[in-house]
């Protein structure tokens, strides 16, 4: 058996990712339903919300399911202490180093499996007793590190014991048979999962992702620090432009306040945050969770008899 469905407890080794305001409840149940690993997006939301989004959560599914902490946000303390109290199967953390929550998490029986964008940071997040990694490479969207998949995931297999899940810029059934031949023992993904029926974005968000080709998802924000990748629009351009410009950093970040929330329930296309991979541009259709998850599983014999036929 796969050791990271023998660690989370699920049918496939496929785990959603832990996409801001787009991961909700809904989305999470749907995925665990279809017997990959759901998570919640805690986001920038305070702790009683990531409350009611895991009760919500129980009522649609008695599978496991996870929360994605997001560290840079001013809630994640408190989001933590509910998590602790609540107990979901499985902890991911973004933006940061969860070490300082580690044994409290571990003490109460969740699974840590922080995201790491580095070596260095995997091996750390062994170190402290993450139960696995997610190594998420530079074309995952939303806030990214600088190494690609192809990269980060062998070095990152070759450093640590633990499972390695891979991330970033997988889109389909070839991107997975990659992700294992890479060294993987499980794949995440994000944005596809925005296209899917139980997705609760607005559909104007959807279909930006379904129009987005091979170049339309940007970077901004290197100047400032935390570089973030979204399908580009009036909001990616007036970005650029200050960044260009030299603005300050309270200017550029004042920008993307609320940009979220613009794309994810106004579907505001034009200065909302479209934050999505560059796999958006593999993504075609609006589909249920499960016939995505299939997608990814299914045809791996044809694509292993495709590498022998042509090698
Ligand atoms: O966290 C993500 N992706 C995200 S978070 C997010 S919310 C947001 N909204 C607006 C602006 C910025 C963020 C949207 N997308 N992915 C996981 C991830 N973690 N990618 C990179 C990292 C990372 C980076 C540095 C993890 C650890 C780290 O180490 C920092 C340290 O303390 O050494």
């Amino acid at each position: 058996m796969n050791r990271l469905c023998e660690l989370i407890g699920t049918e496939y080794p496929i785990i959603q990712g832990g996409m801001a305001w787009v991961a909700t409840a809904e989305l999470a149940a749907g995925v665990s339903n279809a017997g990959g690993l759901g998570l919640i997006a805690a986001g920038g939301a305070p702790g009683e919300v990531v409350r009611e989004q895991i009760k919500k959560c129980r009522t649609l599914t008695d599978k496991p399911f996870g929360v994605n902490v997001m560290l840079m946000s001013p809630f994640a303390e408190e989001v933590m202490q509910v998590i602790i109290e609540e107990k979901p199967a499985v902890v991911a953390t973004g933006a940061g180093n969860p070490g300082k929550y580690m044994e409290a998490l571990k003490a109460a029986g969740i699974k840590v499996m922080p995201v790491v964008a580095s070596v260095a940071m995997a091996k750390r997040m062994e170190k402290q007793g993450a139960d696995a990694v997610i190594a998420e490479g530079t074309e995952a969207g939303g806030h990214i590190g600088e190494i690609t998949t192809m990269c980060l995931t062998p070095q990152i297999v070759d450093a640590v014991e633990i499972p390695v899940v891979c991330a970033g810029g997988i889109a389909d059934v070839r991107g997975a048979v990659a992700a294992f031949a890479l060294g993987a023992d499980g794949i995440q993904v994000g944005t596809r999962f925005i296209c899917s029926d139980e997705c609760i974005a607005h559909e104007n968000y959807k279909q930006a992702v379904i129009k987005a080709k091979d170049r339309d998802a940007v970077v901004t924000g290197r100047s400032t620090g935390a570089p973030v990748r979204a399908l580009k629009n009036k909001l990616t351009r007036e970005y650029q432009r200050l960044e260009s410009e030299n603005a300050s950093f309270e200017e550029i970040e004042q920008l993307g306040v609320g940009g979220l929330r613009r794309a994810f329930q106004d579907g505001d296309v034009q200065m909302g945050s479209l934050m999505a991979g560059q796999s958006a541009a593999m993504v075609t259709k609006i589909e249920p969770c499960a016939d995505i998850i299939k997608s990814y599983f299914e045809d791996i014999d044809a694509v292993l008899s495709g590498i022998r036929e042509r090698i």
